[in-house]
């Protein structure tokens, strides 16, 4: 088995509903087991501002499931979730970002692990070290290390998972 931590982002239709059904949606996939999800956050949109703001969360699964997959699996439930693809960083349903696979770094086509803008985000630092405090990034270093560089994006706790 395998440890996987998922980024999970939501900015429509009630998001933190989706947030939360996405959630649930990866503890059923076959051979993946949900280990625990951070709390839900509020944050500004990063990248393209003009959207409305987004709920976020990180889960740590337990899978044996390949990387390759287990995005296949994510990608199926960002679908059944209404997901449209129509522009880079467009608002979203639900977002599913594969962050990170064991300590491996992986770097295929549509597969690249750990997700390369992760450590500049605190919408994905503060969940990934609310629920694994020691986490390293492979080739980056320590997590809390990139979330104290990302102060001054603001994001809010909003509730349990
Ligand atoms: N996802 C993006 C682009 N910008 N901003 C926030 N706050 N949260 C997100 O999940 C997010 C974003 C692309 O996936
Ligand atoms: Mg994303
Ligand atoms: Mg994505």
């Amino acid at each position: 088995m395998h440890t996987a931590f998922v980024a999970l982002g939501s900015n429509l239709a009630d998001p933190e509903s989706k947030v939360r059904l996405g959630i649930a949606a990866l503890a059923e996939l076959p051979q993946v087991q949900l280990v625990v999800a951070s709390s839900l956050y509020r944050s500004a949109p990063f990248g393209h501002a003009d959207q409305p703001d987004y709920v976020n969360a990180v889960a740590q699964l337990s899978t044996g499931l390949a990387p390759q997959a287990l995005l296949a699996a994510m990608f199926a439930v960002e679908r059944r979730f209404g997901r449209e693809r129509s522009f880079r960083n467009a608002p979203r349903t639900l977002d599913l970002d594969l962050l990170l696979y064991g300590a491996q770094t992986i770097d295929l086509p549509g597969l690249v692990v750990p997700h390369p803008r992760m450590h500049e985000r605190a919408f994905v630092l503060a969940p990934l070290l609310e629920i694994a405090p020691a986490c390293i990034i492979p080739g980056k270093g320590p997590a809390a290390d990139w979330l104290a560089r990302c102060r001054d994006q603001t994001l809010t706790r909003i509730a349990a998972s």
